[in-house]
């Protein structure tokens, strides 16, 4: 019997050959088995590459309404290390994984502060110019937390911690917004003096 540690370990070694999804960027790991009777699968959508911010930048490939949001502001791809930058990308969702069970949806996003004043960054997950499923702050507890000092260039920061978020979507919250949208998207934003690395979705259903 396949444990759930092994399709962990077995994710990392299958990554570097995910298919690319149809029109984006972004790199889907097929629905596997894992072992929870309520939801016995787990797909992983991921945007940019865990690289450690190497270069070069990975690419962006937003939403319609993010793309919209992203024009008015300074903004910014992955591995980006300017300051004052929104960042945003999007996961492109497929109905066969978000309107069935779902027992639970993560956001994982790995970045660091690059500068400037980090403390108060901010992360929105959800629709851009709709509705949210979270908002608040990027570094838990804001400027009171000890928050690394910011990388100051790539060779830095592959010499560091960097942090990964996890945030933990209601799943009710998460299908009520996007099941049955004719192209159902979940944008992501972060502001402004981060560099965010890459992410992953991970929707067990
Ligand atoms: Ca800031
Ligand atoms: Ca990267």
């Amino acid at each position: 019997m396949v444990t759930f540690k092994g399709l962990v370990f077995t994710a990392v070694l299958f990554a570097v050959s995910l298919p690319l999804a149809a029109g984006t960027g972004q790199r889907i790991r097929p629905a596997l088995p894992v072992a929870d009777g309520a939801c016995p699968f787990e797909t992983i959508h991921t945007g940019g590459v865990a690289d450690a911010f190497a270069a070069p930048n990975d690419a962006i490939h937003p939403s319609p309404a993010l793309t919209t949001f992203l024009a008015s502001v300074s903004s910014k791809s992955y591995d980006d290390l300017a300051i004052n930058h929104y960042f945003g990308d999007s996961f492109k969702l497929d109905e066969c994984s978000i309107c069935g069970q779902l027992c639970s949806v993560k956001v994982e996003i790995v970045f660091q502060g690059t500068g400037g004043l980090d403390c108060n960054d901010t992360l929105f997950i959800g629709q851009a110019g709709g509705t949210a499923l979270f908002s608040g702050d990027l570094v838990s507890g804001g400027c009171n937390a000890n928050e690394p000092p910011p990388i100051t260039g790539r060779t830095h920061a592959a010499a560091v911690d960097i942090t990964t978020k996890v945030i933990d979507i209601d799943p009710k919250a998460f299908q009520d917004l996007v099941c049955f949208q004719k192209y159902p998207w979940l944008d992501v934003i972060t502001q402004d003096d981060h560099a965010v690395d890459s992410m992953r979705l991970v929707i067990r259903h």
